[in-house]
């Protein structure tokens, strides 16, 4: 092992900022470093933090990690897009949001810059989480804006997706991506000292309950395991949510993160899902597939790196045979893969 991923391993903090810079600039030699630190990864929660721009994500981040540390566990933070139009600036708010926690040892907190990387936001902050866990954090929080695909990806890297809504920004639950409301595991409606916390409380509530009735319906379709006689709520009650068997119905949890109230209760949710996953062939077949979509998605990045450096003259003749009309896109791709395929 190299004497970086050594120290990173025994939890040396100077090492694990300079990998996760490495790793967040893919300096040459960081899939090296990655490879070396995986054997002491798959040991952190990952726990995503995501909703509308302004919803609170922050500040209840900032108070998640202080229940985590209550409980003795080392954090690690990663606050992704903070470039985005959406959130413009945030990354100072971030900073400030949590500065109290940065002198703590036990605390580390990191934003990642969006460049348009090969791959994604996802991979970066997948990547930069492994850092983390392979320096000992016991639960890694993604912070992300639910707004984009490329948001939406970065919360496929957490085993938990927490969704914050808040009343009193429009259309919340319409507003809100349904690609987000298909990958929440609990819901925090925060803000709960305002008006409209309840209502928003309801439409989230049906909102879960016609989503599990359409689960149960094309559970098989869409890749989830469920298992016959399970009857749902039309409408899900607190002590209804949570895990039934094989299916997991998000609970909605109200509270006020700027106060530090419902917070014991998220955690406890968290908790419960985290059993969930491992305790259930549906959980299980979950984690199963994430790691076969990174295998796959990391062979076609690798595939089409390797096949455009591989045979640019080539691609080039093509387009421009394609362009002629002399040649057509779908012989053009076969007549490539050939010619790469005889590398
Ligand atoms: N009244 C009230 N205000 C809150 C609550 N939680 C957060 N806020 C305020 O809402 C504003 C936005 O909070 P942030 O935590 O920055 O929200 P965010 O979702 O991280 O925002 P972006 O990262 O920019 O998308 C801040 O002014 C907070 O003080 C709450 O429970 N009640
Ligand atoms: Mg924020």
């Amino acid at each position: 092992m190299s004497q970086l991923a050594e120290r990173i391993v025994s939890g040396d903090a100077r090492a694990a900022a300079r990998a996760m810079r490495d790793v967040d600039d893919r300096i040459p030699g960081y899939l090296d470093l990655l490879k070396e630190i995986f054997p002491s990864t798959g040991r952190a929660t990952v726990v995503g933090v995501t909703g509308n721009p302004g919803a609170g994500k922050s500040t209840l981040t900032d108070r998640l990690i202080d229940a985590y540390r209550k409980q003795g566990k080392k954090v690690g933070v990663i606050c992704v897009d903070p470039t985005s139009p959406y959130s413009g600036g945030a990354i100072l708010g971030d900073r400030i949001r949590m500065t109290r926690h940065a002198s703590d040892a036990g605390v580390f907190i990191r934003s990642v810059a969006t460049r348009g990387h090969l791959g994604g936001l996802s991979r970066s902050a997948r990547d930069m989480v492994r850092v983390l866990d392979a320096y000992g954090c016991d639960v890694v929080i993604v912070e992300t804006v639910g707004v984009g695909q490329d948001e939406l990806e970065v919360t496929r890297t957490a085993h938990s997706t927490l969704v914050v809504m808040a009343p009193g920004l429009g259309d919340e639950v319409q507003a809100i991506k349904a690609g987000i409301l298909e990958t929440a595991d609990v819901f925090a409606v925060n803000k709960a000292d305002r008006d409209g916390a309840d209502s928003t409380v309801r439409d989230l509530e049906l909102m879960v309950a016609l989503g599990s009735e359409a689960l149960v319906a094309s559970g098989k379709r869409r890749g989830h395991v469920v298992h016959g006689g399970v009857k749902v709520d039309v409408v899900p009650t607190a002590e209804d949510a949570g895990a039934k068997g094989e299916i997991w119905m998000p609970p909605i949890l109200k509270c006020v993160a700027t106060r530090g109230e419902g917070i014991q209760e998220l955690v406890a949710a968290l908790d419960r899902h985290a059993a969930w996953l491992s305790g259930t062939t549906t959980g299980r077949a979950r984690r199963h597939l994430r790691l076969a979509e990174e295998v796959r998605e990391s062979l076609r990045e690798t595939l089409i790196d390797a096949a455009t450096s591989a045979l640019a003259s080539e691609l080039d003749d093509a387009v421009a045979q394609v362009e002629a009309r002399a040649l057509d896109p779908y012989t053009a791709t076969e007549r490539l893969l050939e010619a790469f395929r005889r590398r």
